[in-house]
C-alpha cells in the first residue's frame, strides 16, 4: 500500500532531519512536511509543504482530507524553557494539538500515529541514576507535565479505540544539521556552534550537570525504527525510554578540547534552566526499548563530539 506520511512540525530540530530521511525512504511526493511557519527554500522545495496549526481544527481537517495521512508525525510542541515562559501556551499547544491530530487519526483512520515524549517526564523524586522506565514521575515543568499526561492519552486512544500510536521518551538531541529551540539542552548544541566561532562559549548550566543525550541521527533511527517495527513487538503504548550517552558541560567542553585545545568554556549563574536541569534524570535505562523492538543506539560522547566538529567545520 501506499503510503502518505505527514510530518506536523516539520520545521523545527527533530523534523527538519526527519523529512529528508523519510524522502528518501518513501520518496519526496510521499512526505507531506507541515509547520506553522514556511520553511527555507531548501525544504519548500523538497517536496508537498503545507501551512497547519494543531490547534486550527479546520486548517487540520483540510490537510487531513487533502492527503488522507496513513502515518502521522507530530512534533509541534514548546519545550520546556520556552514552556516555563508561556505556560497557559505550552499546554494548550502540547495537550490540544496532541488530542486534535489523535481524533483525525481516528477519523481518517490513519494506520500509525508518532508523538514524542521527553526525559521530562521526569522529576525531582524520580530515581536520578539509570532512570527506569517505570517509576515515579512527578515532573515540575508545564512541559513535563504535558508530556507525561500526552503519554496516558496515547496509551488511552490505543487501549479505548485501537490507534497505534508510538512514542519515544528523547533525551537532548545533538546534531548539525539542525539548530534546537526553546530546550533545557540546547546548550550541548550551541556549544559547538561557538566553539568554532569564537573558540569559547558560557554555559547556561553548571559544570557538573549531568544530562541524557543523544545524536540526532540516533534519534531520527530510533523514530523511524519504533514506527516500523511490528505492531506486536510495542509493549509499551506510553512511552518508551531510549538513552544514548550522558554527559556533564565540563565533560563536553574537555572532549571538544580534544579537537580544539584553545577552547575556553565558562559558567553563567542563577539560569532559570538550571533548576529544570537538576529536576531532570541523570542517566536513563532503556532495557524494554532494546529487549522489544531491538533498539540499540551508535553514539558516544567520543564519537558525536567527532562528528559535530567535523559535520560543522
Ligand atoms: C528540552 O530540553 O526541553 C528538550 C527535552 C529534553 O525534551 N530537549
Amino acid at each position: 500500500m501506499k503510503e502518505s506520511i505527514l510530518v506536523i512540525g516539520s520545521n523545527g530540530q527533530i523534523g527538519t532531519e526527519l523529512v529528508a530521511d523519510l524522502r528518501v525512504i518513501y520518496g519526496p511526493q510521499n512526505v507531506v512536511a507541515t509547520d506553522i511557519r514556511e520553511p527555507g527554500y531548501e525544504m519548500l522545495n523538497a517536496g508537498p509543504f503545507e501551512i497547519s496549526n494543531v490547534l486550527d481544527k479546520q486548517n487540520l481537517q483540510a490537510i487531513f482530507e487533502k492527503y488522507k495521512p496513513t502515518q502521522i508525525y507530530l512534533l509541534a510542541a514548546l519545550l520546556s524553557a520556552t514552556g516555563e515562559q508561556k505556560p497557559k501556551m505550552a499546554w494548550e499547544l502540547n495537550m490540544e494539538g496532541l488530542i486534535n491530530v489523535l481524533d483525525f487519526a481516528l477519523t481518517y483512520q490513519t494506520k500509525k500515529v508518532y508523538w514524542p515524549s521527553s526525559i521530562a517526564v521526569f522529576g525531582p523524586n524520580s530515581p536520578k541514576n539509570n532512570t527506569p522506565q517505570y517509576s515515579v514521575m512527578d515532573p515540575n515543568t508545564v512541559y513535563g507535565i504535558s508530556k507525561l499526561a500526552g503519554e496516558r492519552w496515547c496509551e488511552y486512544y490505543f487501549l479505548k479505540y485501537g490507534l497505534d500510536v508510538r512514542s519515544l521518551r528523547y533525551p537532548g538531541l545533538i546534531g548539525w544539521k539542525s539548530a534546537p529551540g526553546g530546550g533545557t539542552t540546547d546548550y550541548a548544541v550551541h556549544i559547538f556552534h561557538e566553539a568554532l566561532k569564537n573558540k569559547t562559549y558560557a554555559s547556561f548550566l553548571s559544570a557538573e550537570t549531568e544530562l541524557p543525550m543523544m545524536h540526532m541521527e540516533d534519534a531520527i533511527k530510533a523514530t523511524i525504527g519504533i514506527m516500523d517495527a511490528p505492531a506486536e513487538l510495542i509493549k509499551i503504548r506510553s512511552s518508551y525510554n531510549v538513552a544514548g550517552m550522558s554527559f556533564t558541560p565540563h565533560q563536553l567542553g574537555e572532549e571538544i578540547k580534544i579537537h580544539l585545545p584553545e577552547f575556553t568554556l565558562t559558567y553563567l549563574e542563577n539560569d532559570p534552566r538550571q533548576a529544570i536541569a537538576d529536576s531532570w534524570p541523570k542517566s536513563i535505562n532503556d532495557d524494554f526499548a532494546r529487549k522489544d523492538w531491538a533498539w540499540h543506539n551508535q553514539y558516544d560522547l567520543k564519537a558525536l563530539v567527532k562528528n559535530m566538529i567535523d559535520n560543522l567545520k
